[in-house]
């Protein structure tokens, strides 16, 4: 079997202890990668100001080496925080009156690519399979070409490929779209992504399309398909099990006393409708003042690029309106929503997953979306709880047995609230069952099985969850 090379922005490398940072994400990858040897190379998190960067840092752990390079202030600036974060990451979630472009920052993510195509290539073996993961590395493979690697590469994007109209309108569309072309297989969440990314190519008349999922530019022939990526399904359904039996859980419980819990879990990103729903929820608690005292939201958003100012500026607006909500609607021994600003740990969240009655995941856009799928796997199958989610998040295409709702309307969103709260058990158990036999099927070692085998040409499943990273799901966390 090929050695398998993973490259990412960054890297989830093993602590001294040989514990890497959880997520299931990160246990599938480490787990091919162990099953295949090989190398995992991204940036460290670390700048070297405006020094020259030094050599890699490498850390070894059985046959996976982690590489890590620094970058520079400017490549930081430019290449992080500019293209991708303030260009890439709006444009994909369709945000155009976000984007901010700049010759300079475009000019920077080139460059960066570049780097990291030049730090790769002397470790280069002829018959490895690289496999390059999301949005701030569309143009490495490109890159590589460039610097003469013939190897088989692959690229998964983990966010949505936005409609023509909004991809065409960044200035660098052309260069990038190209750029993406060079790869042999290209991975995308959902078919809807695959379309749009089809339909950018046409109206651009770049290449032409020979089959549903086969593509040619020029002399290149390529792949272009959907692998909807799941979680580590069973095992994350028994850490939820288990958690149940914790201190924190039925301290959690005390605190509720009696009413039910709902739960929103995500990073604070303006694609994740976090104000439209707490909006929901303050319609919800209007219309059905019987359900006031009974229910509580616990929101759970632990802070991102807070370098980035609209992040700052939704961290303070989500934190007032949940102020302006418990101070309208709470009483002296009801508080409607709890705001929590940190990250959990997985056995926790996975607890308070099962605990929760409801789960609200209602991005405005979102690539795929975990929490959805984490929220089903934690529940228990004699008493499951609602997952009401957003038609725009992937996950959607996926778990069409979930109260489907569209974000941006605050008062269908309310009702669904109210709805999935009165929901039969029958039926909570039915459209329970159905979502957790998609997700037993599709779990993140399938999608990185069948990934693998388009990659490497190969019809057999290597069983990567034989070779988990000890620790697994415990010990890691995504990309
Ligand atoms: P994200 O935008 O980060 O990922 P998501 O898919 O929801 O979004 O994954 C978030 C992960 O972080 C989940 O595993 C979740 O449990 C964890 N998490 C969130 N809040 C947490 C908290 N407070 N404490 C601990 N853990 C927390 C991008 C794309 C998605 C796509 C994924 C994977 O934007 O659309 O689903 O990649 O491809």
């Amino acid at each position: 079997m090929s050695r398998l090379i993973v490259v990412s922005n960054r890297v989830p490398v093993p602590d001294k202890r040989g514990t890497a940072p959880a997520g299931g994400l990160a246990v599938a990858l480490q787990s091919a990668l162990a099953a295949r040897g090989g190398l995992w190379l991204g940036w460290s998190g670390q700048s070297c100001g405006e020094e020259d960067v030094g050599p890699l840092r490498s850390v070894k752990d059985g046959n996976i080496e982690y590489a890590l390079t620094d970058l520079t202030d400017l490549d930081v600036e430019e290449y992080y925080h500019g293209f991708a974060n303030r260009v890439l990451w709006p444009i994909c979630h369709y945000r155009l009156d976000l984007a901010e472009y700049g010759r300079r920052e475009m000019a920077g993510y080139f460059r960066v690519n570049r780097f990291f195509a030049s730090r790769l290539l002397p470790m280069l073996q002829e018959d490895d399979l690289i496999w390059v993961h999301d949005y701030h590395l569309i143009p490495l493979a490109d890159e590589l070409r460039r610097q003469g690697v013939k190897n088989r590469i692959g690229f998964f994007l983990h966010i949505p490929w936005p409609a023509p109209d909004v991809f065409l309108a960044m200035p660098v569309h052309e260069e990038l779209l190209k750029t993406l072309t060079a790869y042999d297989v290209i991975g995308f969440q959902t078919v809807h992504d695959r379309e749009n990314f089809a339909e950018c190519l046409a109206r651009q008349g770049l290449g032409k399309r020979l089959g549903e999922s086969k593509f040619m530019v020029g002399e290149h022939t390529f792949t272009a398909r959907p692998y909807p990526i799941g979680i580590e399904t069973d095992e994350f359904a028994g850490l939820a099990k288990r958690a149940a039996e914790t201190t924190l859980h039925k301290r959690m419980l005390q605190s509720l006393d009696g009413k039910a819990l709902i739960i929103g879990v995500d990073r604070l990103d303006y694609s994740k409708g976090i104000t439209q729903r707490i909006d929901a929820f303050e319609t919800f608690l209007n219309r059905h003042p019987e359900s006031q005292r009974n229910v509580t939201l616990l929101q759970i958003t632990p802070k991102s690029r807070s370098e980035v100012p609209e992040y700052e500026a939704m961290q303070r607006t989500v934190a007032e309106q949940a102020g302006r909500v418990n101070g309208a609607l709470g009483t002296v021994d009801w508080v409607p929503i709890r705001y929590v600003n940190r990250s959990l740990r997985r056995p926790a969240l996975a607890g308070l997953y099962r605990m929760a009655k409801l789960a609200l995941v209602t991005p405005l856009r979102d690539g795929m979306n975990l929490v959805a799928k984490e929220y089903v796997a934690a529940q228990c199958e004699d008493d499951p709880g609602v997952l009401l989610l957003s038609r725009f998040a992937g996950a959607a295409q996926e778990l069409k047995e979930a109260v489907l709702v569209n974000p941006y309307d605050v008062e269908g969103t309310a009702e669904a609230m109210a709805r999935s709260l009165a929901m039969p058990v029958d039926e909570r158990r039915e459209r329970w069952r159905s979502m957790m036999k998609t997700l037993r099927e599709n779990d993140v070692f399938a999608w990185c099985d069948t990934f693998l085998g388009e990659l490497s040409g190969s019809t057999a499943r290597p069983a990567y969850r034989a070779a988990l990273p000890q620790g697994g799901i415990l010990r890691s966390k995504a990309v």
